[in-house]
């Protein structure tokens, strides 16, 4: 029995060491569903480690997704995605970012450029 719960808690720890490697969104700005008046020159991902964007793209109002090129080959924990020129509209940005550890995890997040 006593066995059995240190294996379960090593699994645990583990588990969680595996989960901590990924590359996970912490933060970004604009955040996830932010309207603004003024249309954002770039969006600043932040992750809980270095990280690189194997590609992003934007898409307005569901339309065609537009990739975004010029992005840092180099992984940091902040990364800068260079916007192009927004007209009023939804957006969804999307992303592939690959880690430390290899894994490639997909991301997105939305925003509203309201007309002003
Ligand atoms: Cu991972």
């Amino acid at each position: 029995m006593r066995y059995v719960r240190i294996v379960g808690g090593l699994l645990l720890a583990l588990s969680a060491t595996v989960v901590m490697a990924h590359a996970h969104l912490k933060k970004a700005v604009p955040a996830d569903g932010t309207v603004v008046g003024t249309a954002p020159a770039n969006v600043v991902l932040s992750f809980s480690e270095p990280a690189t964007l194997t590609a992003c793209w934007i898409q307005k109002d569901h339309g065609a997704r537009q990739k975004i090129t010029g992005l840092a080959t180099t992984p940091a924990p902040q990364i800068s995605v260079p916007i192009p020129k927004l007209e009023a509209g939804t957006y969804v940005l999307s992303w592939r970012v690959v880690g430390d550890d290899g894994h490639v995890l997909p991301g997105q997040l939305h925003f509203t450029v309201t007309p002003h």
